[in-house]
């Protein structure tokens, strides 16, 4: 029985597509922007996957468009929810109903730069290590535990597009890992962090505290 897996996103989809087209245990059950106009939509229609448009703007309130969107959501009956550049912070209600099943990507080594903006950030600091994290998300924005990141360099005449450019890469790279590790059942969520499953190889690294 594989994985069934619902996108949320508000844009361009890179990081669906590249969900969408690694050979993954999983079912796409149904992709949901709060952008009409999300390129991610019509590349998930393309595929033949479902795609359903909530247009955030025509609910006042986050709470009601919230459990709107949890209707949509469960309708689907998911394993896991993927944020994949949703842009709307979650209200806490709705983390609740998905707590431990809801993962998001974010474009920085979290707990570095949580919020927006985070290239532009990581410039104006200096830091000279950047990079993006895959982690459970909780009602504290963007302090859920983490499940995997990667690390790029910050070259001296970078610009936020260039930097952002060599992180999305690994973003790739990464969240199709973080959502097949899920998928395998092997995430495990030891007081707040999180841990592979049958990995020797860590352990063998944790054991002798050599670096990989
Ligand atoms: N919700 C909760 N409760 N916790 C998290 O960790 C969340 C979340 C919702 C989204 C993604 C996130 C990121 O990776 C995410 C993590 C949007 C904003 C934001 O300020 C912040 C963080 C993230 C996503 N959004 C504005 C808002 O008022 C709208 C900005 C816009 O529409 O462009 O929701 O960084
Ligand atoms: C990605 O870089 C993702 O990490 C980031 O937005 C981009 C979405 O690109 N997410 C956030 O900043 C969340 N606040 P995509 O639509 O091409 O996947």
């Amino acid at each position: 029985m594989s994985c069934r897996v619902v996108v949320l996103l508000s844009g361009r989809g890179s990081n669906f597509q590249a969900i969408a087209e690694a050979d993954l245990p999983i079912e796409i059950v149904a992709v949901i922007s709060n952008r009409p106009q999300a390129a991610g939509l019509a590349y998930a229609r393309g595929r033949g996957l479902t795609a359903v448009a909530l247009d955030h703007t025509a609910h006042a309130d986050r709470e009601a468009f919230d459990a709107l969107l949890a209707d949509e959501i469960d309708r689907h009956q998911p394993d896991l929810v993927v944020l994949a550049g949703y842009m709307r912070i979650l209200s806490p209600a709705f983390i609740a109903r998905y707590e431990g099943r809801l993962l998001n990507i974010h474009p920085s080594l979290l707990p570095m730069f949580p919020g927006l903006k985070t290239h532009e950030r990581a410039l104006a600091e200096g830091v000279k290590i950047h990079g993006c994290t895959v982690h459970f998300v909780t009602a504290m924005l963007d302090h859920g535990p983490i499940v995997i990141q990667a690390a790029v360099p910050v070259r001296a005449d970078d610009t936020a597009d260039a930097l952002a450019a060599r992180v999305l890469a690994q973003e790739h790279r990464i969240y199709p890992q973080a959502i097949r590790w899920f998928a395998e059942g092997r995430l495990v969520n030891m007081h707040g962090c999180v841990n592979l499953k049958d990995d020797l190889q860590s352990q063998a690294v944790l054991s002798t505290g050599t670096e990989l």
